[in-house]
């Protein structure tokens, strides 16, 4: 078929010859070129000749170093400007029509003014620099809720992240045909200036422009921006969900798999939960991990939830992986990976805070300067990361490439909370379970800017990534459950509960599959519990706790009990977020509210 559009005469041989005769994509990049007028255009078609020839650039020009292939094949090392470490949730905007559409929960712009403030800050953005055009899948290749999408970039590590973290390639230039519909994403760095920072969405012209960042969360475009905050937006207008969860596999001893997804917010640990490997004791069991961040859900022929898992990557906080915590995330990250921030020893290997063995002697830190162990900076920044390709996770799920998705049997709201919330509990009943994750509080951390420690309300871990009206959304989770016959049950998990001594209560990492093996049996409807004001919830000895030290067994009463001073204080702070929202709020909401007042 001829192509709609000629590219520009300059342009025309090696990887400037579009990879696509789709005509609007044609035409968009087009005008994005006359725009930004990159010094050369390279449509990417995903394969290993173009990774070798793409990583050699990024290598010459200082973007990544290559790490010792001996201990780290296939690795390589990026570090970030230090103004630019996170996501950054001032500078992210939802251009919808009206400022109600977005809701109070997120930073508004009218899309005409974005574009153009956006627009002008492009005009010739990329001269002296290549323009990259890349193609990609969210999600398995011919499955219902797969979505394409086009990122164009200025950014070599951004096309190399996205090889890793989505399907890229052909195989998207495939998918998309003539006549595909999929989203625009244009991002350039600039000049990496706080100032001239933008993460814009507008959702009814299915397009992203991000610009001034090149941190994994605010530029690959497939993740938090497509995946999450358009996608919510999409899910609700075509009747699916957009979830920041990870889902797992549970593999029981007689071969019966039960799937879960959970939501917890950013550096929460999802992606250990996602890989845990269960305890000796609990021979025969294994975890087996379709995703670790985000999850696409629709309602199946059967009247169950089936997942996706959008991404072909991890993307995972690195500080404190180690061979206790996580021993899957460090074989996945042991090869073919991308590191960026962590720190760099003079064997070319890297470092981080809580990885296995002594700290090296000295290295360089995350912004290259000379580290010891005496040093009172950290070696790696706190939000450090590594973006392996899944298929290096030896726990990964067979199903994470099956175009139907899995069955949700659970769905688990977690945070990271030292008090009040007990270590497990169910709740009674969908609209219930909607509340308590629309109540969801935990501490920030580092994988946004923002003050780490103190405990805002994450409403389903998507607070920063809802891509409009947090009470809209709210009444979307409630209209799902007329779209299910057999809804997931719904849980809530707390790992980080203190005692008074200021210790975790409970081990965490893999000894979580004990409470993981209480929520699988609840959904099987083979366990008791009892009923509290706040849900449903084990007595100690339904956690089977074999093998644990004495004062595990101890800790349990103490992490599973419920303070009812605390839970009303509780209920008043959850108030800040419901004030917020009022006007928005669906009615089921607050009559929960009213209940758990009344049952406390
Ligand atoms: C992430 C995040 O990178 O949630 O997954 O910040
Ligand atoms: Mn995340």
């Amino acid at each position: 078929m001829p192509l709609a559009m000629t590219p520009p005469a300059n342009l025309t041989s090696g990887p400037a010859t579009p990879k696509t005769a789709h005509p609007d994509v044609l035409k968009w990049v087009e005008e994005i070129t006359q725009l930004c007028q990159p010094d050369q255009i390279h449509w990417c078609d995903g394969s290993e000749a173009e990774k070798e020839s793409l990583t050699q650039q990024a290598v010459d020009a200082g973007i990544l170093i290559k790490l010792n292939q001996e201990k780290l094949p296939g690795c390589y090392y990026h570090r970030s400007n230090p103004n630019d470490v996170a996501r950054v949730e001032e500078c992210t905007f939802i251009c919808t029509r009206t400022p109600d559409a977005a809701g109070p929960t997120n930073h508004w712009m009218a899309p005409a003014a974005m574009y153009e403030k956006l627009y002008a800050l492009c005009k010739g953005a990329m001269k002296g620099r290549t323009m990259y055009v890349v193609p990609y899948l969210m999600g398995p290749p011919g499955s219902p809720l797969t979505k394409i999408g086009v990122e164009i970039t200025d950014s070599i590590y951004v096309v190399l992240s996205m090889r890793i973290m989505t399907r890229m390639g052909q195989i998207a230039w495939d998918q998309l045909g003539t006549e595909g519909k999929y989203t625009k994403g244009l991002h350039s760095m600039l000049d990496i200036n706080p100032e001239r920072r933008f993460i814009a969405h507008f959702p009814q012209d299915n397009t992203i422009i991000s610009v001034g960042s090149n941190y994994g969360g605010n530029v690959l475009l497939g993740k938090k921006c497509l995946a999450l905050r358009l996608g919510s937006y999409l899910g609700r207008i075509e009747g699916w969900m957009a979830e920041h969860m990870l889902i797992l596999g549970v593999e029981s001893p007689t071969g019966e798999k039960t799937y879960v997804a959970a939501a917890f917010p950013s550096a929460c640990g999802k992606t250990n939960f996602a890989m845990l490997i269960p305890p000796k004791e609990f021979d025969g069991w294994k975890i087996t991990t379709v995703g670790d961040d985000i999850a696409w859900m629709r309602p199946g022929p059967d009247g169950r939830l089936y997942a996706i898992n959008p991404e072909a990557g991890y993307f995972g906080v690195v500080p404190g992986t180690n061979f206790t915590s996580n021993p899957n995330a460090m074989i996945s990250m042991s090869k073919d990976t991308i590191y960026t921030n962590v720190a760099l020893t003079p064997d070319l290997d890297v470092w981080w805070e809580g990885k296995d063995g002594d700290p090296p002697a000295e290295c360089l830190d995350w912004k290259g300067n000379p580290w010891t162990p005496a040093s009172k900076e950290k070696a790696a920044h706190p939000n450090s990361r590594f973006a392996a390709p899944m298929i290096n996770n030896p726990a990964l799920a067979p199903e994470a490439n099956d175009p139907h998705g899995v069955p949700i049997s659970g769905i688990i709201f977690g945070g990271r909370r030292a008090t009040t919330l007990p270590l497990v509990f169910q709740a009674f009943n969908w609209i219930h379970g909607v509340y308590i994750g629309a109540t969801m509080g935990s501490e920030m951390t580092a994988a946004a800017a923002g003050t780490v420690g103190q405990v805002r309300r994450d409403p389903m871990a998507m607070l920063p990534f809802c891509g409009y009206n947090m009470g809209d959304y709210f009444r979307h989770w409630l209209r799902m459950r007329k779209l299910l016959k057999r809804p997931p049950k719904v849980f809530h998990v707390n790992w980080f509960r203190k005692g008074e001594d200021g210790k975790f209560l409970w081990p965490g990492y893999g000894e979580n599959m004990r409470v993981l093996k209480w929520i699988i049996d609840r959904c099987r409807g083979r366990v008791p519990a009892y009923e509290t004001p706040v849900g449903w919830m084990p007595e100690p000895v339904d956690i089977d706790m074999v093998g644990l030290p004495e004062k595990d067994v101890t800790n349990l009463g103490e992490a599973l009990s419920l303070n009812l001073e605390e839970w009303k204080r509780e209920v008043l702070l959850q108030d800040e977020l419901f004030f917020r929202l009022y006007s928005d709020l669906p009615k089921e909401l607050i009559f929960q509210r009213e209940l758990l007042i009344s049952r406390l």
